[in-house]
Formats: C-alpha cells, sequence, structure tokens
C-alpha cells in the first residue's frame, strides 16, 4: 500500500503528523503501533534475576496496557530485538522500514516506543513514519495528563510535563520540530528561539513551583495536624491496577474510582477508619507506580508521595494472581527507595498485601496462604472484592499502630490548666475522671516517638 504524505493525509480528514492529538478524535480513537524494544541485555537481566524484572512479555502486554489507558485503538503491538541502539534511530534501518510498512499498512497515527527516545530519533522516526511518535516518558505523561482532575494534580502533571519538554529542546529546526518543542511560540530556528523556549518553560515551571508550594505546605499542616493529634496514618502504595482502591473502599466504605485501567487514582484521597475497639486511623490511598516511573513524576509527584514517606504504616498492595507480581513489587520498592522508603528489607513500618487472592487457582491459593507468614515481610492473603481477609488485615494493622503508641495515665493538679490543655492539643484522650479534691486522672494515648515530650510537659507542670 502507498504511504500518505501529510497533505494527503489532511485530505483524507487526518491532521498532519505533527500536530496529531492522540487518541481520541471525532474521527474516532487514533490507530495506533506499539513497539517494545527488547535489549539483549535486558533479557539476560530478567533470566538472572526473573523475580526482578518483567520478562518481554509482561513489557508488551504492559506497554499495550499503557496506549489503552489513553484510549488508542492498537493496530499491532510487538517487541523488537534491539542489539545495537542508533544514535539517530534507536532502531536499525531495516528495523524502522519493517515497522514502517506496519504503519501504512494500518493507517496508523501514533506509534508507541516503549523506550527512552531523544528528541533527534522522535523526530526522524516520525519523519520515516509519517506518524506521531511517543516515547514512554511520553506516553506516561499523557496517561496523568487525562487523569489529572485536581489543581495540584493537574499542576504536578503540568511541571513533570515541562520539565521533560525542557530536557528535550532541540538546536536545529524545521517547521516541523518549531511545532513540537516550541511550547507554542512561534520563534525562528536557531540559539534565539530556543533560549526564549526554555526562558518561557523556566519562567511556568518556576510558577507552578510557587503555586504547588501552597499546597505542599497546606499538606504538610494537615499532616503536622494529624501527628499532634496522634491520628496514625496507613498509606496504600503498590503497582498501578493492584487493587487500592477497591482495598480503601473496603475498608473505608468511600466510594473512590477502582478501575480496571492504568493509573485510575492519580489525587490522594484520605479517610479516617475506626476499629471496633474505638481506636481511629488515617488511611490514604494514591497514585499507583509502574516499571520505569519517569523522573519527572517522581519529582512534580514528591508532595504526594511525601505522605507515604510519613506514614505510620505502609500497605503494598499487590495483585498476587499476576504473573509478574514479584517483577512489578521490585519495580514498587525501587520507586519506595527513590523516596527514602527501604521496603525491601529495613522498613519495618512495610505490610505486604497479597490482594486478588479470589483469582488465585486453589493449590496456588493454598500456597501463598501459607507463605503469608512466613516471607521477609508481614503478609496479608486478602481479596479486596470478596472480603476475604480483611479481618486479619485489620486486626495486623491495630497491632502494628498500637506497637507505635503507649498508654499512660496523667493526674493534674486543679491548677494544670496549661497541662490539660496540652493533652488535649497532644495526645489521644482515651478518658477523664474529676476527682473531688479537684485533680484530674486522664488516660492518654501517645506514639512512643513523643512519649519524651509527654513526660518533659509533666516535669514542668502540674
Ligand atoms: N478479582 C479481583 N479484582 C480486584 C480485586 N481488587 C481490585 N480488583 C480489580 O482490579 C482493578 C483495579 O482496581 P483498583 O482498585 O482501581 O486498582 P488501583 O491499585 O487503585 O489502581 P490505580 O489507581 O490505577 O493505581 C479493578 O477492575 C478492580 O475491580 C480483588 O481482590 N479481586
Ligand atoms: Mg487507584
Amino acid at each position: 500500500m502507498k504511504k500518505l504524505t501529510g497533505q494527503e493525509r489532511q485530505a483524507h480528514g487526518r491532521p498532519a503528523s505533527a500536530d496529531l492529538a492522540p487518541p481520541v478524535s471525532p474521527a474516532g480513537p487514533a490507530r495506533a503501533v506499539v513497539a517494545v524494544p527488547i535489549r539483549k541485555q535486558a533479557e539476560a537481566q530478567q533470566q538472572t534475576q526473573p523475580r526482578s524484572y518483567l520478562t518481554a512479555g509482561e513489557r508488551l502486554s504492559e506497554a499495550a496496557g499503557l496506549a489503552k489507558a489513553i484510549g488508542l485503538e492498537i493496530r499491532y503491538a510487538g517487541t523488537v530485538p534491539l542489539t545495537q541502539p542508533r544514535p539517530a534511530t534507536l532502531f536499525g534501518s531495516g528495523k524502522v522500514e519493517e515497522i514502517g510498512e506496519i504503519v501504512s499498512a494500518e493507517e496508523v497515527e501514533v506509534v508507541i516506543v516503549d523506550h527512552a527516545l531523544t528528541p533527534i530519533q522522535q523526530r526522524n522516526l516520525e519523519k520515516a513514519w509519517n506518524a506521531k511518535v511517543l516515547d514512554r516518558t511520553g506516553l506516561i505523561l499523557e496517561i496523568f495528563g487525562e487523569r489529572a482532575h485536581s489543581k495540584a494534580g493537574r499542576l504536578q502533571v503540568e511541571l513533570a510535563r515541562l520539565t521533560y519538554q525542557k530536557s528535550r529542546l532541540v538546536r536545529s529546526w524545521t517547521h516541523l520540530e518549531r511545532q513540537r518543542g516550541g511550547f507554542g511560540f512561534l520563534g525562528g530556528p536557531g540559539e534565539t528561539q530556543i533560549e526564549a523556549d526554555r526562558r518561557a518553560i523556566g519562567e511556568r515551571i518556576d510558577s507552578i513551583k510557587n503555586e504547588l508550594g501552597v499546597v505542599e505546605r497546606t499538606r504538610r499542616l494537615h499532616r503536622k495536624r494529624r501527628k499532634q493529634t496522634q491520628l496514625q496514618v496507613v498509606s496504600l502504595v503498590g503497582y498501578t491496577n493492584a487493587g487500592k482502591s477497591t482495598l480503601f473502599n473496603a475498608l473505608t466504605g468511600a466510594g473512590v474510582l477502582a478501575r480496571d485501567m492504568l493509573f485510575a487514582t492519580l489525587d490522594p484521597t484520605l479517610r479516617r477508619v475506626k476499629f471496633p475497639q474505638g481506636e481511629t486511623f488515617v488511611l490514604s490511598d494514591t497514585v499507583g507506580f509502574v516499571s520505569e516511573l519517569p523522573p519527572q513524576l517522581i519529582a512534580a509527584f514528591h508532595s504526594t508521595l511525601e505522605e507515604t514517606l510519613e506514614a505510620d504504616l505502609i500497605l503494598h498492595v499487590r495483585d498476587i494472581a499476576s504473573q509478574s507480581s514479584e517483577a512489578q513489587a521490585s519495580e514498587v520498592e525501587k520507586v519506595l527507595s527513590e523516596i527514602g522508603i527501604d521496603a525491601h528489607e529495613q522498613d519495618a513500618r512495610v505490610i505486604e498485601v497479597w490482594n486478588k487472592a479470589d483469582l488465585l487457582p486453589p493449590d496456588e491459593h493454598e500456597r501463598f496462604a501459607q507463605q503469608a507468614g512466613q516471607g521477609r515481610h508481614s503478609a496479608v492473603l486478602v481479596s479486596a472484592v470478596t472480603g476475604e481477609g480483611l479481618e486479619a488485615l485489620a486486626a495486623l494493622i491495630r497491632q502494628r499502630l498500637q506497637k507505635q503508641m503507649c498508654t499512660r495515665t496523667v493526674v493534674v493538679s486543679p491548677s494544670g490548666g496549661p497541662l490539660i490543655h496540652w493533652l488535649y492539643e497532644n495526645t489521644e484522650v482515651l478518658s477523664r475522671r474529676d476527682d473531688p479534691d479537684g485533680s484530674m486522672e486522664f488516660e492518654v494515648r501517645i506514639a512512643q516517638e513523643r512519649e519524651g515530650d509527654l513526660d518533659r510537659h509533666l516535669a514542668t507542670r502540674h
């Protein structure tokens, strides 16, 4: 089939490649090809550490899932062996041609290359295939762009996008390149235009950071307030689609979005949960992780991830029925360690929640049920859909949170007003008894790490 030129495509009602906006246009979802480059050493790595790396097949289905997450209609998806990355086009000319034939045969508008591409490689491949090309980071940014609804979420995504775009401003411009990299500025090619774009992007990044600064300060204030009143926080983390929001809804009765699509959740949601015994804690649901999460996104979402960093307990939710559950778990641990949580070994705050137990065949279910208590982390086998294991999970959460707290009895003299105020401000008052002589006896709960503060106050005020 003859390859269509830009003009012919426009004549056929399809936009020229440069300003293609995937995915959904009045003509229906954009047609896409998904190409997953597989490097020799990545394959070797996967073979030596099968539990830490996704197989080629798993990477392919994940890349297809990411493409579907923005509504692309996948016409062809395949892995492409990559022996020697080429500076100009990543793939060798033979592969470029091969993919090009599929692109024109399927009349594809977007090609997803599940690998990092330089701006030069991206431009050259767009020319070669006369289609829009998105690399992995570009695709994930598109997904986040679609999912961001809150002001904070939209700012964070725009910040990540601009940071990514700023790093991709390239020198040698043609008309096409100006449209893509130029942030909409119609300057001439050459130094000045790039400098102008870089400055404009830099200014926008600064103003976004200022706006986000307000969001972060508010979140920090809320966290400080919760800490003061001993309200402990339990944070749900995990690979995207593992079932975090479904579990959140099951434990809190909230109705946050839970759906079989990647990155359904972007903004954090917090809800109080009360144990039957009366104590209360806060559960937080947040954005999921994926392998090779773009660093720009981790940076832009650090105030969201800070919630997890400062949590009293971290529930690492895993889709235990997924073939790539182990590899996904190690990807999650990589991101957590990037934000300062050593989830792999040391951090005692981590509990693994092995979710989707209902999808396991009986023998596997049996095996995981046995393993749950034995691994390097406490783990609980649950199904957020059937409710299996949720009581055991709640009991383990309570036990762990209690371990971090201590209960003290405090007797306050009749003139102890300031101390009483401090107790209400900084502890969880479980009970109070007023004695006939005017003194009061309080039973309070306080985090072990803050017991010193209480003792200091008792020493100075009665
Ligand atoms: N069978 C089964 N499906 C589940 C279970 N938990 C969640 N799911 C399904 O898995 C899909 C993803 O669930 P979510 O709760 O949205 O997953 P998530 O981890 O919050 O995903 P993101 O927000 O995208 O990171 C949905 O279709 C859920 O219905 C479970 O225990 N069993
Ligand atoms: Mg979710």
